[in-house]
């Protein structure tokens, strides 16, 4: 039993998009509870990929195959997870601000928060502020992610939140932004709740505000 979640873990951290499904599926087949492969494999290792970005010795690619990887294990296990009724850490909801299509960083940020145990709602790139308004009220989550590349749209930052404070919401989620443009002090400056500046730290501050 032990080797498979060792074999899960290692499969995720060199990002082998093949065989960590059928190691998943095995390990399920075996008998393995659904939350046990996820949270003694699964979370660990991409706990791992996150410490081995921010010292250095992986970078975005190896970041985005790990990533994959942990995408299509999801796949395999996400049905028993539901049948369990296994609680995510958290839900997050997340989208590149209006405007703005660039995608690629807020992807990878919502694959790390996925492999960090959090349930994504991915509202994809150009998000109007009332989506995100009326996103919190559908699906009640504990933080909004807003992603911006564009100098121009980090301002659309500012009129999400405005929404969401006008709508009366503010105080039910945490708000965090990141991006390229985007710094600590823009995130101050706009009473956000926090940046982080990758994929991996996001996910360390999305654990810290929930
Ligand atoms: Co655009 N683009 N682009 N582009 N593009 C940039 C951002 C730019 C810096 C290039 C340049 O001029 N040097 C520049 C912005 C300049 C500025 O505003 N200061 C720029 C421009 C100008 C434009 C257009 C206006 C070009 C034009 O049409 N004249 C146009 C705008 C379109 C629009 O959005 N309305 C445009 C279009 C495009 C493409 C469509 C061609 C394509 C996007 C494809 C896609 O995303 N599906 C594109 C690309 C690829 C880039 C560059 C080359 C790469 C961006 C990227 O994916 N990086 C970019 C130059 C660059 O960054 N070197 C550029 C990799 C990614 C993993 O990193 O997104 O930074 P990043 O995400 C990181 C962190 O920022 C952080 O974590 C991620 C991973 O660790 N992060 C978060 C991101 N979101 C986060 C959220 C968080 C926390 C962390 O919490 C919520």
């Amino acid at each position: 039993m032990e080797i498979l979640i060792n074999d899960i873990y290692a499969a995720i951290l060199k990002g082998d998009n093949a065989q960590t499904p059928e190691l998943i599926q095995a390990a399920l087949a075996s008998g393995l509870d659904a939350s046990k492969i996820l949270n003694d494999g699964m979370v660990p290792a991409m706990a791992e990929v996150g410490h081995l970005f921010e010292e250095g010795e992986y970078f975005v690619p190896e970041m985005l195959i790990s990533a994959r990887a942990m995408q299509s294990g999801m796949s395999i296990l996400r049905p028993s997870l539901i049948e369990q009724d296994v609680k995510p850490a958290g839900i997050v909801i997340i989208g590149t601000v209006k405007g703005d299509l660039h995608d690629i960083g807020k992807n990878l940020v919502s694959m790390m928060l996925e492999g960090g145990g959090f349930q994504i709602v991915d509202l994809g790139t150009d998000v109007p502020a009332q989506r995100f308004v009326s996103a919190i009220e559908e699906y009640a989550p504990d933080v909004i992610a807003m992603s911006a590349l564009l100098t121009t749209t980090m301002i659309n930052m500012v009129t999400a939140i405005d929404a969401i404070t006008t709508a009366g919401l503010r105080d039910k989620v945490k708000v965090i932004i990141g991006g390229a443009p985007v710094t600590y002090e823009y995130a101050i400056q706009i009473g956000a709740d926090g940046y982080a500046p990758d994929a991996s730290r996001a996910v360390n501050l999305t654990r810290s505000l929930v």
